[in-house]
C-alpha cells in the first residue's frame, strides 16, 4: 500500500538525505494556483539544496512518498479530502485520494523510511474549551519523525499547545531563536528546549533523540524577518476571523481551513506571503540538517 517514487527510494537506500513534505496545506491551506507553485517550489528549494523531496499524499488508496508533477496537480484541485491519523486505513479501504496532515504526514515518512519533514505550522490545541487539539499532537507522542515549522500556527492556543509537548515528552529545538515562534511573528514568550545555531547542531540532537526516544521532536524556525506580520495587526484579522467561525459554525477539520482562508482574504493575501516565506524557509532549513543527518 506504501508506493515510494523511484528517485525517493533510491536516496533512501543509499542513505542520501531525503525531507518529506506534507500536501494539506497544498490543498487546504492556500488557493489554486499558488498551491501548485508552492508545492513545485518546496521541492526546488529542497533539491537546491542537494536533497531528495518526499511530497505525500494518498492516490487512488495508494500512500504515494514521492509525487510527479501530474500527481502534484491533482491534489491541488479543489475537492481533495484532508487525511489525518483517523482517515488513513479508511481511505486505503476506499481507494480514496486525500492530502495527508502533519500528524498522516509523520506516519506515511516513518513508514517510508524518512527521519526530518518539512511544513509551515503545526496544528495544535484551539482556543476555547481545550476540546479541539490536532491530531498532529498524538502523533509528534507516538512517530519519531523531526518536524521543521514555524511552530504551531497562530490560530491555536500556543501556552496550551507548549504544554502538551511538554506532558508527552516531545522536545522543541528553537532553530537561531530561544523562544517558540507563532508561524506569521517569529516570537512568543514560550521557551524552546535548546536553541541550535547550525543545521549540524539540530541534527545531532535529533539524531540522539530518535535512537533513544520512540517519539517525534519539533524544530522550531522563525519566519523571516521581513515577512513578519506585527502581532498587534494579526490580532485584528485574527479576531474577526474567530468571530466569523462562530457565526458559521465551523467546527472540526474545516476550522483550520476556514481561518486560513478568512486570514488571507481579511489581509489581501498579507498572511498569504508570510505563509509561503515561511513555508520555503522551512523547506531550506529542513534540507540543510536532512544533509547534516546524512553526511555528519
Ligand atoms: N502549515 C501551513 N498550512 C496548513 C497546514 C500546515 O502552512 O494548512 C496544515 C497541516 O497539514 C496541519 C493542519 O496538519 O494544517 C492542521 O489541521 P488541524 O488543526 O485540523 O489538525
Ligand atoms: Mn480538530
Amino acid at each position: 500500500m506504501l508506493k515510494i517514487s523511484s528517485s525517493v527510494s533510491d536516496a533512501i537506500q543509499k542513505k542520501r538525505p531525503v525531507v518529506a513534505l506534507e500536501s494539506t496545506l497544498i490543498s487546504h491551506g492556500l488557493p489554486y494556483p499558488q498551491n501548485l507553485q508552492t508545492a513545485l517550489k518546496l521541492e526546488e528549494v529542497v533539491q537546491a539544496e542537494g536533497a531528495v523531496p518526499a511530497t505525500i499524499a494518498i492516490l487512488d488508496g495508494e500512500v504515494c512518498v514521492g509525487l510527479n508533477k501530474e500527481q502534484k496537480e491533482r491534489i491541488a484541485k479543489p475537492g481533495v479530502a484532508k487525511v489525518s491519523l483517523r482517515d488513513i486505513s479508511l481511505l486505503v479501504a476506499e481507494k480514496g485520494t486525500g492530502s495527508t496532515t502533519v500528524a498522516a504526514t509523520m506516519w506515511a515518512a516513518h513508514k517510508a523510511g524518512i527521519s526530518i519533514f518539512a511544513t509551515g505550522g503545526i496544528g495544535g490545541v484551539h482556543p476555547g474549551d481545550g476540546m479541539d487539539i490536532s491530531s498532529d499532537l498524538p502523533a509528534f507522542a507516538t512517530i519519531p519523525v523531526a518536524v521543521v515549522s514555524s511552530g504551531a500556527k497562530a490560530i491555536l492556543d500556543l501556552p496550551r499547545t507548549r504544554e502538551w509537548f511538554e506532558t508527552w515528552g516531545i522536545p522543541i529545538l528553537g532553530y537561531q531563536t530561544s523562544h517558540l515562534p507563532a508561524f506569521y511573528t517569529a516570537q512568543t514568550s514560550l521557551p524552546v528546549d535548546r536553541m541550535v545555531k547550525t543545521p549540524k547542531e539540530a541534527a545531532h540532537f535529533i539524531k540522539t533523540h530518535l535512537e533513544l526516544c520512540s517519539r517525534g521532536i519539533l524544530v522550531a524556525v522563525p519566519i523571516p524577518k521581513d515577512d513578519e506580520i506585527p502581532l498587534a495587526q494579526f490580532h485584528e484579522w485574527h479576531e474577526k476571523a474567530i468571530k466569523a467561525a462562530k457565526e458559521k459554525k465551523i467546527t472540526g477539520y474545516a476550522l483550520t481551513p476556514f481561518l486560513m482562508e478568512f486570514l488571507r482574504k481579511e489581509s489581501e493575501n498579507t498572511t498569504m506571503k508570510a505563509n509561503l516565506s515561511l513555508l520555503i524557509n522551512n523547506a531550506k532549513v529542513a534540507a540543510q540538517i536532512a544533509l547534516s543527518l546524512s553526511y555528519p
